[in-house]
């Protein structure tokens, strides 16, 4: 009797130990700036392994329950060169029960997959493919990455974007730094000496995440004390974290916003602060002198920045602050003290305490060559409204919520020059998979966006317009676009666009036209007769409208229908 009670205990042990969520200490207020861990390629190879997991952030104003990669916040820093083959296993260590099923909702929160933000590679499977590709709970998937040989140098990052679990995995902890390193004798030898820090700025709005987590029936994010703003940063995982630096004394930081609600509006105290790069590529005007750096959620910002010291020569601390949004009525920023920069020390003499040399990217690859007084081919601008057209309200692209894969809003040939009129930029963050743009005015008149530079994400209070270019060089494929405030994403603003198609053609969602870019352009393919295309499209055009009928049927159906509906298909497969 006895023995069979010490088993049973033993055996809950047994238990407890083996289902242990691994904890991650968060260092207190006014500790140093960690370094994440960083991962980098060697003989052209970057093999590594993901693995999405629970962890238990614990701090002295902080506890909560949430998911990251290998246990750490961040996850660690993936650095590669151009040419380079990463691969990159996801291993999803969550368990089932998949949680709620819906479409344009949160739910399934322990289904995952990846995305390499900002950088130009091929969508296609076994790439960056955000819609196929995926790891079910105790499931993996393997990712093969060809880095592209023009890839230019930059700071980019990684993070889940299975549609339905974006904002509970991306948001609340699960995300990296991604750096494409700089090639030897690419920077100026001023700009190559300077230390180089990688900052991951993770914003946890907790009381949208709780919300979030119980739309997708999420049995794992659990706040247990959270004395802390409504919205807090952590920096490289810790809190309001100090970096100490010498007086006088030039420094890179890599900013990457991997926030998914709010946006950052930092000012950096009485530091010099010229900006680099943003998003990952190089201005052409360095040193481009800022009074603040604009982060959308998802952006970065490359920042060279030097502080005084105490005018008796002791420390002097300045603070990065993020204000409150300038303008009503427009995306939320967050505001609070992100991390302390200390000048200390003796003033520093030499090479670095000078002024800044103007530098510009000796090269630059094909996909981001100037297209300002570019040509732009036929048929091949289109408006891209985020949220209602005159409201701005909505999570819809263009006046639609995401419908399935093969719904083409925008067509593309390979190697056109392709406009794109934003609208509502000022509330949504627009961001773009596999092909950076090129701003072609600067509406807003802030003096951190000029016409001609490049974004994967941009976000201009200032101005609920922006017209950008690219030019789709490199890759065909499916072309995601998205809001950047992950559960407008999840909750449907989010849409495809077809690179690779015969014709650049604007608005195609709903038309018959795109059943025909399913198929991959039909043109080319004489043995297709034109019965057999038509008979298709129209079959397709039934099947389309009988799943939206389906869909709203179900979506109007509400919470409750998810219990007979249960988990495990997707409905959107
Ligand atoms: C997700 O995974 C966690 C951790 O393994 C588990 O506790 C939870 O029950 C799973 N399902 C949901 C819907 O949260
Ligand atoms: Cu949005």
């Amino acid at each position: 009797m006895r023995r069979a009670i010490i088993v049973t205990a033993l055996l809950q042990v047994m238990d407890a130990v083996a289902t242990a969520v691994h904890t991650v200490q968060v260092p207190q207020t006014g500790s140093p700036l960690p370094r994440p861990r960083e991962l980098r390629s060697t003989d052209g190879l970057l093999d590594v392994v993901f693995s999405l997991g629970a962890v238990h952030l614990q701090g002295s104003t902080i506890d909560i329950t949430t998911r990251a990669f290998n246990g750490t916040l961040p996850g660690p820093t993936l650095a590669v060169r151009a040419g380079d083959r990463l691969r990159l296993r996801i291993m999803n260590e969550l368990d089932g029960p998949k949680g709620h099923n819906a479409f344009n909702k949160e739910h399934h929160p322990n289904t995952t997959n990846i995305h390499l933000h900002g950088l130009h590679v091929s969508p296609n499977a076994p790439a960056d493919d955000v819609l196929d590709m995926k790891a079910g709970p105790q499931e993996s998937s393997q990712h093969v990455y060809e880095i592209f040989e023009g890839q230019a140098p930059g700071t980019f990052w990684a993070h889940p974007h299975h549609h339905g679990s974006v904002m509970l995995q991306a948001g609340a902890g699960a995300a990296a730094a991604l750096l494409v390193l700089d090639p030897p004798g690419f920077l100026s030898p001023q700009l190559q000496a300077l230390d180089d820090r990688v900052l991951v700025l993770q914003s946890l709005p907790i009381g949208k995440l709780q919300q979030v987590a119980k739309t997708a029936g999420d049995e794992l994010f659990n706040v247990q004390k959270w004395d802390e703003d409504s919205e807090t940063v952590l920096v490289n995982g810790a809190l309001r974290p100090v970096l100490t630096v010498k007086p006088g004394e030039w420094q890179r930081l890599r900013l990457v916003m991997a926030g998914v609600a709010s946006w950052a509006h930092l000012s950096f105290g009485d530091c010099e602060t010229a900006l680099l790069a943003k998003d990952g590529i190089y201005i052409a005007d360095f040193p481009r002198f800022v009074p603040r750096v604009f982060l959308p959620p998802g952006g970065r910002a490359d920042v060279v920045v030097r502080c005084p010291g105490a005018a008796g020569g002791g420390a002097l601390e300045h603070k990065v602050v993020s204000d409150s949004s300038p303008i009503a009525g427009v995306a939320k920023a967050v505001s609070g003290t992100f991390f302390t920069i200390r000048a200390e020390g003796d003033a520093l003499q030499g090479l670095t305490s000078e002024g800044l040399h103007p530098w510009a990217p000796p090269t630059r690859p094909a996909y981001l060559q100037d297209l300002k007084s570019a040509t732009v081919t036929p048929g091949c601008a289109c408006a891209t409204a985020m949220g209602d057209p005159v409201t701005g309200k909505g999570k819809l692209m263009e006046g639609h919520s995401w419908s399935d894969d093969y719904s083409y809003m925008h067509s593309s040939p390979r190697d056109a020059v392709v406009e794109r009129r934003l609208h509502g930029v000022d509330r949504h963050p627009y961001h773009q998979h596999t092909y950076p743009f090129q701003l072609m005015s600067n509406a807003g008149g802030s003096p951190y966006f000029k016409s001609g530079d490049w974004h994967d994400t941009y976000l201009d209070v200032f101005s609920t317009k922006a017209v950008m270019r690219y030019q789709t060089k490199d890759f065909s494929g499916p072309l995601v676009v998205h809001c950047h405030d992950l559960s407008h994403s999840d909750g449907g603003q989010i849409a495809v666009e077809w690179v690779g198609a015969e014709s650049c053609g604007c608005d195609l969602i709903g038309e018959t036209q795109h059943a025909e870019v399913e198929l991959g352009g039909t043109q080319g393919e004489a043995l297709r007769t034109v019965a057999a295309t038509l008979c298709l499209a129209m079959l397709f055009t039934l099947a389309c409208a009988f799943v939206r009928v389906a869909r709203s049927f179900r979506d109007q159906a509400g919470d409750d229908a998810y219990a007979v509906m249960g988990d495990g298909t997707d409905v959107s497969a």
